[in-house]
C-alpha cells in the first residue's frame, strides 16, 4: 500500500496515528569533532538528522507534531531516578566550567582524555574538570557542547511527554530526540548519549502505574546505558538486537550471556548478530525478542529505534533496505502494546527521514489489539 493511501485513511479516522514530540532546542547540541580512527573527524551525529526526520513526518502527514520544548516540572524527579546527582549536577554545570578554564575554550568542545579503569577509584569526585570528564564518560567520541545540557533535557522532556500520552490512553508516540540516549548509564555519557531518554520514557510508565514495562533496542549499537540502568530489576525488561560487541562498539557490553543479576535476572536479553547480517537474519531474532517481550506480559513498550541497520550507515554494519522498515513496524505493533518510540541513532543523512517514517508508518498501520 502507498502511504499516500495510507494517509487518506488516517485522514477517515480507520488507523490511529503517531504523536511525535519534537524538541527544537536540539539544534543547540552540535558537535564539531568526535576521535575516530585516531584522528578528529567531523561529528556524525549531527542536527540535520532530527530536522530530515522531521520533515519526512510533516511531507508524509504521519500524525501531528507537538513541539516540547516546555520543560514539565516533573523531569528533574524522573531524571534523578534515572541518573546519578552527581552526574546530572556535572553535566549541568560543564560547560560552564569549561568555559571558565580558558575563554578560547569556547570555540571547542570538550572531549574527555583521562579515565578510571580498573583498580582505580571512581567514589572520590576530583576538583580537576578533565578527571570528572572521564569520571564521567567511557569514549572519546561524544563532544560536550555549549548547548548539550539544553538539548538533552528538551530531549529527556520529549521522551516524558510521550509517555505522559501513553499513560493517557495513546497507542503509539514517538519522542524524536537528539542526542541519542541508550549508550547512557546512570553516572556515564559516551556514545553520542548524555541522558538516557528510553529509560526516562519507561520510568515514567511505572511512575504512572504500568506494573512491568519492556524495552526493545532496535539500533545498531548495544544500548549498554539502558541495560546497566535496569540489569538488577525485574520491573523493567531489556531486550536488544545489535551487531555482535565482539567486534562492534560499545564493545563492553552486549553479549549474549548477559541475562541479570539479583531480581533482574531472566529479564535482560541480548541478541547479538554478526556485521553484515540482513533483513532476514535480524528478523528472526526480532521474533524471539517479541516472543520474550510477550512471555513477561508488560503493560507497556519502549522502542529505542535506531535506524543505523540501514545498509548505507557510514558507522554500522547491517544491510537493512528502506522497506525493511515498514515491516519492523508492522512486526512490533503485532505484539499488541502501547508503545513509546525513542530516536536513536542513524547516521545515513538522505535516507534517515524515510527510514524512521517508515517504522512508525508501519507501526500504525500494523495490526494491534490496543
Ligand atoms: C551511537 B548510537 C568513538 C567512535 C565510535 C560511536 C558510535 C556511537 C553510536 N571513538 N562511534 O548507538 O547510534
Ligand atoms: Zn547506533
Amino acid at each position: 500500500m502507498s502511504y499516500q493511501l495510507m494517509n487518506r485513511m488516517f485522514f477517515e479516522g480507520q488507523i490511529p496515528a503517531m504523536i511525535t514530540f519534537f524538541n527544537p532546542n536540539h539544534v543547540a547540541h552540535a558537535g564539531q569533532l568526535e576521535m575516530y580512527r585516531g584522528e578528529l573527524v567531523p561529528c556524525f551525529e549531527v542536527p540535520s538528522r532530527a530536522d530530515r526526520v522531521l520533515a519526512e513526518l510533516e511531507h508524509r502527514q504521519l500524525g501531528s507534531i507537538q513541539p516540547a520544548s516546555l520543560i514539565d516540572g516533573s523531569l528533574r524527579s524522573v531524571l534523578e531516578k534515572v541518573h546519578s546527582s552527581r552526574y546530572l549536577q556535572f553535566l549541568e554545570r560543564a560547560w560552564g566550567e569549561w568555559i571558565k578554564l580558558a575563554p578560547e575554550n569556547s570555540e571547542r568542545d570538550a572531549l574527555p582524555s583521562v579515565w578510571s579503569v580498573r583498580g582505580m577509584r571512581s567514589d572520590r569526585l576530583p576538583s580537576n574538570f578533565a578527571a570528572r570528564m572521564g569520571l564521567f564518560s567511557f569514549d572519546m567520541g561524544t563532544p560536550l557542547t555549549a548547548g548539550t545540557w539544553q538539548a538533552a533535557i528538551g530531549g529527556a522532556g520529549c521522551a516524558l511527554s510521550a509517555a505522559n500520552r501513553l499513560l493517557a490512553g495513546e497507542r503509539g508516540t514517538f519522542a524524536l530526540t537528539r542526542p541519542p540516549g541508550h549508550h547512557a548509564g546512570a553516572d556515564f555519557f559516551g556514545g553520542y548519549c548524555f541522558i538516557n531518554n528510553a529509560a526516562v520514557a519507561a520510568q515514567v510508565l511505572l511512575d504512572g502505574g504500568m506494573a512491568r514495562v519492556a524495552i526493545l533496542d532496535i539500533d545498531y549499537h548495544h544500548g549498554n546505558g539502558t541495560q546497566a540502568i535496569f540489569y538488577r530489576r525485574s520491573d523493567v525488561m531489556f531486550a536488544s538486537i545489535h551487531g555482535d560487541p565482539s567486534s562492534e562498539y560499545p564493545f563492553f557490553l552486549g553479549y549474549a550471556d548477559e541475562t541479570g543479576e539479583g531480581d533482574g535476572v531472566g529479564y535482560n536479553h541480548n541478541l547479538p548478530l554478526p556485521k553484515g547480517s540482513d533483513f532476514d537474519v535480524w528478523g528472526q531474532a526480532l521474533t524471539e525478542g517479541l516472543d520474550s517481550i510477550f512471555g513477561f506480559k508488560p503493560d507497556g513498550l519502549v522502542v529505542s529505534l535506531g535506524v543505523d541497520t540501514f545498509i548505507d550507515d557510514p558507522i554500522s554494519g547491517f544491510r537493512f533496505l528502506e522497506e525493511d522498515y515498514l515491516a519492523v513496524g508492522r512486526q512490533i505493533a503485532n505484539i499488541g502494546l502501547p508503545t513509546v518510540f525513542v530516536m536513536e541513532g542513524g547516521y545515513a543523512l538522505e535516507a534517515i527521514g524515510r527510514n524512521v517514517a517508515n517504522v512508525l508508518q508501519g507501526f500504525d498501520t500494523g495490526k494491534s489489539t490496543v
